[in-house]
Parts: structure tokens; sequence; C-alpha cells
């Protein structure tokens, strides 16, 4: 049997917590939402384009240094299973699957993934382009369901790429470490983990707040997700796009400011929102890392530090982990 589904979250409980997100985060007084919210189909197409832009590098940085590192890796690991956190559609997947199953070695690629039909197709496409490849899928939320992945039936890779683990705030970021920890049992697993550096202010900013106004879409689009969720009626392009880098917290943040007096109903919610001009909803946070830092943040979780790889720019990280 290649193909295997586990659903953990189904779009019922999707839709509760979306709900509860929305309420919560938009009657406080300094409104948010959660940034897992962009990515509908628009969204995850807008980020693609985010990924090509000039100013953003952390997606070329970190597939040109996957590729350079990949065959010291494979001699490495080989590992029997792969999985997957925040899989979507991958490309860099391949780059991994195409090194680790060289020689007909068996894997077995376990991605988990809010969105259940983008596993399926994955899954399709995996299971025809790769013989040595079986596929356990997973549907749910990599904050909520890692200590509901089955464990390790032989030297396991556990992937977290593309520095998604910047959106979490430090709690919910050494919770995830540790339930990561808690899936990598063997001393001989291995975690690789994709981390934006920080860097010079300017250079930074302006990859979250593009020339093309990509980022600002993306940013906006958000509301339309919440629209949809929770049958609203907020105005996405009456709120401005803000982007800035907080040295004090490592982090880049982005908010939509109220540009003009607004007045939204949440129709499910039976909540309506005022903003005054200069009110604003922050959508995300995407911290940035340091050397030290991650290997704090790993010892932390019970994991340590065994290959730290760089690019020339010093821009981007990628980290071979291990239990400790
Ligand atoms: C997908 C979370 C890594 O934080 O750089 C890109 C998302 N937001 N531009 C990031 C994002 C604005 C991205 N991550």
């Amino acid at each position: 049997m290649r193909y295997r589904m586990d659903v953990y979250t189904d779009e019922q409980a999707q839709q509760r917590r979306l709900e509860e997100d929305a309420r919560r985060g938009l009657s406080a007084r300094q409104k948010s939402l959660p940034a897992k919210y962009f990515y509908d189909r628009v969204g995850s197409l807008l980020f693609e384009r985010i990924t090509e832009l000039p100013e953003y590098y952390p997606t070329r940085a970190e597939a040109a240094l996957l590729a350079e590192i990949l065959p010291g890796l494979v001699e490495e690991i080989l590992p029997d299973e792969i999985v997957e956190i925040g899989a979507g559609s991958s490309e860099k997947t391949r780059r991994v699957l195409d090194a680790m199953t060289a020689g007909g070695h068996p894997v077995r690629y376990m991605p988990l993934d809010v969105d259940r039909l983008t596993l399926e197709s994955t899954a399709a496409r995996l299971l025809r382009d790769y013989p040595a490849l079986s596929v356990h899928a997973m549907v749910g939320d990599f904050e909520r369901d890692l200590t509901r992945v089955p464990p390790p039936t032989g030297r396991r890779l556990a992937m977290f790429l593309g520095s998604t683990i910047g959106n979490l705030d430090a709690g919910p970021r050494r919770r995830l470490l540790e339930e990561l920890r808690g899936i990598l049992p063997d001393r001989a697993d291995r975690l690789l983990l994709g981390v934006d550096l920080v860097k010079d202010v300017k250079i930074l900013e302006t990859a979250y707040d593009d020339a093309a106004g990509i980022t600002r879409d993306f940013n906006r689009n958000i509301l339309n997700v919440i629209n949809r969720g929770v049958d609203g009626n907020f105005h996405p392009e009456a709120f401005r796009h803000l982007a800035f880098y907080n040295a004090v917290a490592s982090r880049i943040e982005m908010h939509l400011v109220a540009e003009s007096p607004q007045v939204v109903n949440l129709g499910r919610l039976g909540l309506t929102v005022r903003f005054r001009p200069g009110d604003a909803i922050w959508t995300e946070s995407s911290y940035k890392f340091t050397r030290p830092g991650v290997e704090i943040m790993l010892a932390e979780a019970g994991l340590r530090l065994v290959r730290w790889h760089v690019d020339p720019a010093n821009y981007f990280a990628l980290v071979l982990a291990a239990p400790s």
C-alpha cells in the first residue's frame, strides 16, 4: 500500500477555529489575525509570486543552499521517512526526494498540511514520479496536530523549511520545537530547519514591502479570507500595508492600517468592529534569527545543532539538528 491519508483537522474544525480566531483577534484592543489565514487559493498564489520577487531573497537563498548541501546530507542520513511540516506543494521537497530515493532506496514521505486537496494532488504527482516512494499524508495544523504524528518505522528526517517557524512567537515556537523533538525519538533522527537571519534593516524591510505591491496585496487578502469565513464586509483597499523591522524583538511586523473610518460587520459572529484612521490589524510577525539564538532554542527543546549551513551573504540558514 503506497498511499494513506490521516485527517487530524477537518474542514469543520478549521471553520470553527477561524471564527474563534477572528472573534478574539478583532475584538481585542490591539487587533490581530493569525498569519496562517493568508493562504487561501489566492493568497497561496500571491505568496508564490512573492517568492519570485527580486526583493524577497529567502526562498532563493534557501533553495540554493539546499541544492548545495543535499549530497552531503544524503550521505549523512539516508532516512526511511521524511516528515514535512507545512508541506504545501513545495518544489524543494522534490529536490530532497530526488536525492533520498536515488538508487531505489524506499522512502515514506509524510507531509503535514491543513489543505487536504493540495496534499491529495501533491501525493498523486509524487507517487507517479517516484516509484520508490510511499506517501502517508496528514491533514492537520502543525500548531495542534504534531503530537498525532505516528512514531517512526525507521530512521526519520523531519523538515520544516521556508522559515515558517519565524511566524511563531516565543511560546508557541518553543512548544512546536518540543513537539518536533517528540516525533524524533531516535539518536539517528534529524531535523532540517530553515531560518531567516538577522541582517541589514533595509534589506529586511524591502523584502516585505516590494515595489510591485505584491506583498501589499498578499497582506490585504487576509481580509477577503475573513470576509468569506465569517460573512464580513471588510474593504481591503481601505487598509494600508505597513511592514517594518522591530529590532528589539528581531522580527518583521506586518500590519493593515485603516486610512479612513471603517465600520465592519462580521455577520456570522454578530460582531461590529470600528476603525478610526490609523487603527491597525497586526497580521504577521516574521522573526529573524542568529546562530546563538537558534542553538538556545534547540537546546530548550532537547535538540542540538549538528550543522549550520549559510549562504555566502549570510542571509538564510539551513540548520541540521538532532536529539540531544
Ligand atoms: C512563509 C512565513 C516564511 O515570513 O517571509 C512573505 C511569509 N510574508 N512575505 C515570511 C511572507 C510576507 C513568509 N513565510
